[in-house]
């Protein structure tokens, strides 16, 4: 085994050092050999590795096989595009196994080997579904009742090739099949607006299963399903039964198959899992485990039939998105006593996930565990900011040697633990926290010769690992972790520089339509369970519902991924709409709105005394997200080649800019509101006319001078705070909010309080070190971690050119220096392979590296005006900017 991967090594190595062009990572609809594709043409992408510089692709073909038979043979197709090239075969057939290659020629007349991948269908069309939907039928299953179980046992008699399985629930699904956990992934199908849009997903089971008795075991949850959801206290919003769909398909080596069902066959009864909400945890007693349940033996005698339910196939479809998988596992620090004598574990992080516990006791002996985000001044948890969440893990014990627990269906946000009901003492090393979260896989890295501002880095991704979780939640602690779209919208660029999130917000999107309503308004929280209450209103918010428009454009601009905004563009479009009418001559001034959410206000801290709340006018914010979103418009339509519509966008683009300027701003160009978000956004969005912009961008900076260099931008202001200020040649201000560490700023929660993650607001926790309002204070979301695309794009200086080549098709490597940083080195797996800029100074001189992968250009723009010493290796460039092909590039310059 390992003399073929070192052979497979050295072949590799010799290849790519003699200038072959190889492929790697080959994907489908955006997935490593997916088994569980449900769209009928799926898009291929692969990635180009040489040694050599200024590689492109020339030419391509792709074959696909099922089986002996190719399926799809492109033959040589020449085209540079090496992502999402659509299948355009004979129709694919369900529940089969795919062989595909791909080839390319690159612009210098070598060719690659063919390099091969797989993809598996799932059920392509909705009639296939023989199974029938169950529901366990017990008294006990209710929200607040029992977890029931279910299983089934059959017979499989001849000698097994494959099987797969095909399960979804409306609560949340485990499955195990002859003693073993299916799969490794938690919390599924995950959540979606399970009323109109209900995913599946697909398993490999071939090697779970045996030739002679088997056996199935399931538990089903409540989950988001019935759990409460919000702070109203509402339960069952999409129904109060639960229900299983399950469908596997044996291939046996003779060639036939036999599938195993979900139906009236299948038994039932309660599990040890007594207690399962999203919010409030869960409780098992291990003195009523079923052991083995799911093994062939098992006696189920005393188990009940199920019942069949109605509930319907048809709005099922094949999963696009990456499960819920277990990530880090953390230690505690330290063990804690609180003044009240409570045991606390500290794990120094704030995270979201559970707790896996291993101990040993007496039957009956109860173990709980509340996770809490923070500990006050005096060493106490603080359990009021999870409002009415009780956020507890009970154990009872069955006193069979030493056990081990972790929940099911539920998770946590939490740093601290408090642990009740050990007896002696405790030994830290039985927990252990586990970082649940999307399996989105990482793609940038990002690191400065500032120890804060690379903490602020790893808050950032921490409160994106903290709230991906299946939906972009705003938090993951309190009786919330709603899909609030504003959070999501401002926070969609930097979560496309850390993770690869395509697929997920692809699923999330499809839900954004799903609940749009039918005037176009888009709800504040997708899935919609604030349905029914205050916050469900048929109107749009800005910088909320817009996420309808920003958010597949973004994924487009972060990853080429075209087919986002083709299938969104509907929804966009009607949301566009809905706002056109809410706005009366050009002017969105009607409506709800929560505008410049959070903002700095006096009477929140007593940080700053003497200053001035910044509270933008809510319509004037309103009009500058309405022009964006025009102009999102304009570009979407422009994509897709709707040449009327992108002329009808942009008339209306003027208009709405010109009542900008009639309502909100003098004739000399002062705005209504002299706050920093007026004019960042004013100015971000060209609201101004051009000979006003540099008289708004010197308000700016002394409003920000008058704040002593402090921020006080809320959610809406934020993420373009410092892209304003660099784009308009103001760098060095921008650098010092970020570097700012006094409330309020980026930097405060870490220098004064050792935040772990990004809080909801400034000032969660008081620089006195009480906590602002337990109403609405989180200590874990990413909202104004927004400004991680800036450090990105203008730190390291890594970015896309969006029009002639989206998805780092086409890079740009500028690099801004400031902050008396000396090295900066960002890098992004894209969808072509890796970009990475590093640079450093040293006695003045400026050392920068660059790589660009292949089948990609970059403009490099160097951070000195004394062109005459910009050299590559020996070589003098005399110019400011640099175009590259792909290869590794090594410049030296002075400052
Ligand atoms: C809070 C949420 C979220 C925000 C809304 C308006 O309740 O936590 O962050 O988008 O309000």
């Amino acid at each position: 085994m390992k003399k073929h991967i070192l052979l497979l090594l050295f072949t590799c190595f010799t290849m790519i050092a003699f200038g072959q062009t190889e492929l790697r990572n080959l994907t489908v609809e955006n997935l490593s050999n997916p088994i569980g594709i449900g769209v009928k043409t799926p898009r291929f992408s692969w990635k180009l590795v040489s040694s050599k510089r200024n590689v492109k692709q020339a030419a391509y073909e792709i074959q696909v096989k099922e089986g002996k038979n190719t399926v799809w043979a492109s033959g040589k197709v020449a085209s540079e595009a090496s992502i999402f090239t659509k299948y355009a075969g004979s129709p694919l057939v369900s529940n089969a196994k795919y062989i595909w290659q791909v080839r390319v020629w690159d612009n210098q007349g070598k060719t690659s080997k063919w390099a091969t991948a797989s993809f598996g269908t799932a059920l392509l069309h909705s009639n296939e579904w023989k199974a029938t939907w169950i529901g366990s039928g017990l008294k006990s299953d209710t929200v607040n009742g029992v977890v029931p179980m279910f299983r089934k046992s059959f017979l499989a008699n001849k000698k097994i090739a494959s099987a797969k399985v095909y399960v979804t629930s409306r609560g949340l699904y485990e499955v195990q099949i002859n003693g073993k956990r299916m799969g490794d992934s938690y919390l599924s199908p995950g959540w979606t607006s399970y009323d109109k849009h209900l995913q599946y997903q697909t398993y490999d089971v071939s090697n779970l299963l045996s030739e002679g008795k088997n056996a199935i075991g399931v538990l089903l949850g409540s989950g988001w399903y019935r759990s409460r959801l919000g702070w109203e206290n509402k339960q069952n919003i999409y129904g109060k039964e639960t229900g299983l769909l399950f469908q596997m398909v044996i291939k046996y080596a003779d060639g036939t198959t036999e599938t195993v069902v979900s139906d009236t066959s299948w038994k039932a009864s309660n599990s040890h899992i007594t207690y399962s909400e999203i919010y409030n945890g869960e409780v098992q007693d291990a003195r009523l485990e079923q052991k083995n349940y799911s093994v062939a033996s098992f006696d189920d005698s005393k188990w009940s039939t199920v019942v069949s339910k109605d509930f319907p196939t048809n709005y099922i479809t094949a999963a696009i998105n990456e499960p819920i998988r277990k990530h880090e596992n953390l230690k505690p620090i330290a063990v804690l006593t609180s003044p009240k004598g409570e045991t606390i574990l500290d794990f120094g992080q704030n995270l979201a996930g559970w707790v896996k516990v291993s101990v040993q006791g007496k039957a009956g002996d109860i173990i709980k565990l509340s996770h809490v985000e923070m500990l006050d001044k005096k060493g106490t948890p603080y359990f009021e900011n999870l409002r009415s969440a009780k956020a507890q893990a009970i154990y009872t014990l069955s006193g069979n040697g030493i056990e081990t627990f972790e929940p099911h269906f539920t998770t946590f946000g939490f740093r601290y633990v408090k642990v009740e009901g050990i007896t002696g003492k405790i030994n830290p090393d039985d927990f252990t926290a586990i970082a649940l979260y999307s399996d989105i896989k990482k793609t940038g890295a990002f690191e400065t010769s500032n120890a804060y501002i690379n903490k602020l880095q790893s808050n950032i991704r921490w409160s994106q690992r903290g709230n991906f979780l299946d939906v972009p939640t705003d938090c993951p602690q309190r009786d919330e972790r709603l899909g609030w779209t504003g959070d999501a919208e401002v926070f969609s660029r930097t979560a496309a520089y850390n993770f690869n999130v395509d697929q997920f917000f692809a699923k999330w999107l499809i839900d954004v339509a799903a609940d749009q309503k039918e005037n176009g308004a888009v709800p504040f929280v997708i899935p919609n369970a604030l349905k029914g209450s205050f916050f469900d209103m048929p109107v749009g918010a800005a910088g909320w519902s817009d996420a309808s428009i920003i958010i597949p454009y973004n994924m487009y601009v972060s990853f080429g991924d075209k087919e986002v905004v083709e299938r969104q563009y509907p929804s966009m479009k009607a949301y566009l709409n809905y706002v056109r009418g809410a706005a009366k001559n050009d002017l969105w001034n009607t409506g709800f709105q929560f505008a410049d959410w959070l903002s700095y206000r006096v009477d929140d801290s007593k940080g700053m005394i003497g200053m001035k709340s910044a509270i933008t006018d809510n319509y004037l914010v309103a009009q500058c997200f309405y022009a964006y979103n025009t102009e999102i418009m304009i570009k979407a339509a422009t994509l897709l080649g709707k040449t009327d519509e992108v002329q009808e966008y942009q008339s209306l683009l003027e208009r709405v800019k010109k009542a900008f300027q009639t309502e909100y701003m003098t004739a000399s160009g002062k705005l209504i509101s002299e706050t920093q978000t007026a004019y960042i956004l004013a100015l971000q969005f060209d609201m101004l006319p051009e000979n006003l912009r540099a008289q708004a961008v010197e308000r700016l900076v002394k409003n920000i001078e008058g704040y002593e260099y402090h921020l006080t931008t809320g959610f809406l202001g934020t993420p373009f705070l410092n892209p304003v200020l660099t784009r308009f040649g103001r760098n060095d201000v921008a650098y010092k909010l970020l570097l700012q560490d006094t409330y309020p700023s980026w930097l405060y929660p870490i220098k004064a309080h050792g935040a772990t993650t990004i809080w909801e607001r400034w000032d969660s926790m008081k620089p006195d070190g009480t906590f602002q309002d337990p109403s609405m204070t989180s200590f874990n979301h990413y909202a104004y971690g927004a400004v991680g695309d800036w450090m990105y794009r203008t730190i390291a200086g890594i970015d896309t050119k969006e029009a002639e080549g989206a998805g780092y098709k086409s890079i740009i490597i500028k690099p801004e220096i400031g902050g008396n940083l000396t090295y900066a080195k960002g890098s992004l797996e894209t969808n072509y392979g890796l970009v990475s800029s590093s640079w450093r100074i040293e006695n003045n001189k400026f050392i920068l590296d660059v790589e660009v992968p292949a089948n990609t250009n970059a403009t490099i723009e160097f951070p000195t005006n004394k062109i005459e010493t910009i050299k590559e290796n020996k070589a003098v460039l005399n110019a400011k900017t640099k175009t590259v092909g792909s290869g590794k590039y090594h410049f030296e310059m002075e400052l």
